[in-house]
């Protein structure tokens, strides 16, 4: 008997959906990525999925010492820190309910909020609401934001063009190289930190995962640390082409900066990533991810990171390429800092889109022991933490 056209029709297409499915359910799936996992899960394991404890060293507690206001006898010259706009309220707030409530609730540091121009009465309002401690609101001075008098606005268009094409991010953002600008050299000369050594930098939408105890700017105190970071992550070398020889040209002009127990290895690796030391011009482009930042800015403030800055912003690069804030500071402190006075964070839980620190401890929420990131799998070959504990430490 013959079976009518249609009826042959559908048999074959329910039989091709069968093939499909019966396809989907067996064909080989790319192995998933897991928390602790990617190039750690080989070779590399992921220190954070090792269990996480405070630090080593002198660690003061919250006491009544610490209430707010004039009472608070404890706290050092230490400021909570951010640079933000108006319209980023709501994630200026949501950073703030997060490190209060794993931290500042008990220690009450003031927090200083900086723009380039005026807070509007609602971000002061909300943001005051959200912390027990002292809040102030400073504008940026004129002289600290603008381009530099020395920046020719032809060739600033120009390079634009040129690294927008090679995917350079925000590199028609005059904006942006102005923020990169500040947080690099200017930051801490405002008149409003005059009298504070100590900042933890807050960058809104970041959030903060584990309890942590002690007060974190006496640990950098008591036990001789310059510079605290959580993530570390290779540069877009495209961002920083004549960043390192810049700084090499610093070098043979001020060899007396140079630390003697300093990181140059970490910073001229190129082994992990050689393609990246080649187009950055021998810098691996490994740097601290600095909107995590917790610093003495001693060091900021000294003779030779002056100089330094002085010598990159005459150069240009902070327009004409897109230098940012993390690499200078990365830069510097592997330079001219004692290596061991730089000091990973392992227990703060942190992330700031699109990368985590999670550690491996009970006081820590919401995050995922050993992830790195919750973006697509190719982020993990950002990662360089494996070269500062290869040539630095843990500690
Ligand atoms: N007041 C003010 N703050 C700014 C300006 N540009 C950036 N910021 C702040 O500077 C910090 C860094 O800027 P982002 O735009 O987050 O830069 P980013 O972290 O490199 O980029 P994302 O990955 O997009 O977050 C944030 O705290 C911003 O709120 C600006 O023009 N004015
Ligand atoms: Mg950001």
């Amino acid at each position: 008997m013959a079976i009518a056209r249609p009826v042959r029709a559908l048999g074959l297409a329910a039989l091709v959906m069968w093939c499909f499915f019966v396809w989907q359910l067996l064909k080989p799936t790319a192995s998933p990525v897991r928390p602790g996992g990617g190039r750690f899960a080989t070779a590399e394991r992921d220190p954070n999925m090792d269990p996480t404890g405070e630090p080593e060293g002198v660690l003061t507690y919250a006491s009544k010492e610490y209430a707010p206001g004039p009472a608070g006898t404890a706290r050092i010259n230490a400021t909570l820190l951010a640079l933000v706009r108006n319209e980023e309220l709501d994630g200026m707030v949501q950073a703030m309910r997060d490190l209060e409530r794993t931290w500042n609730h008990k220690f009450n540091y003031p927090w200083t909020f900086f723009n380039d121009v005026p807070f509007s009465a609602e971000f002061k309002k909300k943001t005051q609401a959200a912390t027990k401690a002292e809040c102030r609101y400073e504008i940026i001075p004129d002289e600290h934001w603008e381009v530099p008098s020395w920046i020719n606005n032809d060739l600033f268009v120009e390079s634009a063009k040129i690294l927008k094409e090679q995917d350079v991010q925000y590199a028609d953002m005059v904006s942006y190289h102005q923020m990169c600008r500040w947080n690099s050299g200017l930051f801490y000369k405002h008149p409003a930190l005059a009298d504070m050594q100590y900042y933890w930098r807050v960058e809104p939408k970041v959030h903060f995962f584990c309890d942590v105890d002690y007060d974190v700017f006496r640990y950098m105190q008591d036990n001789n640390k310059t510079y605290g970071f959580t993530i570390n992550l290779y540069d877009s070398p495209q961002s920083i082409p004549t960043l390192w020889p810049e700084t090499e040209k610093f070098i043979a002009e001020h060899p007396e900066h140079l630390h003697e127990n300093n990181a140059m290895d970490w910073l001229t690796d190129k082994t992990r990533r050689p393609e990246h030391n080649a187009k950055a011009n021998g810098y691996s482009t490994c740097h601290f991810w600095s909107n995590f930042e917790i610093a003495d800015m001693s060091f900021w403030r000294s003779k030779a990171y002056e100089d330094y800055f002085n010598h990159l912003d005459r150069a240009g690069g902070f327009f004409y390429e897109r230098w940012g804030d993390a690499p200078v500071h990365s830069i510097a402190l592997g330079l001219f800092e004692d290596k061991n006075r730089i000091h990973w964070f392992r227990d703060i839980g942190y992330q700031h889109i699109p990368f985590f620190n999670c550690p491996n401890s009970p006081k820590c929420h919401g995050c995922v022991t050993g992830l790195l990131t919750d973006g697509e799998p190719f982020l993990y070959k950002e990662d360089c933490r494996p070269n500062w504990f290869k040539y630095v430490g843990m500690g």
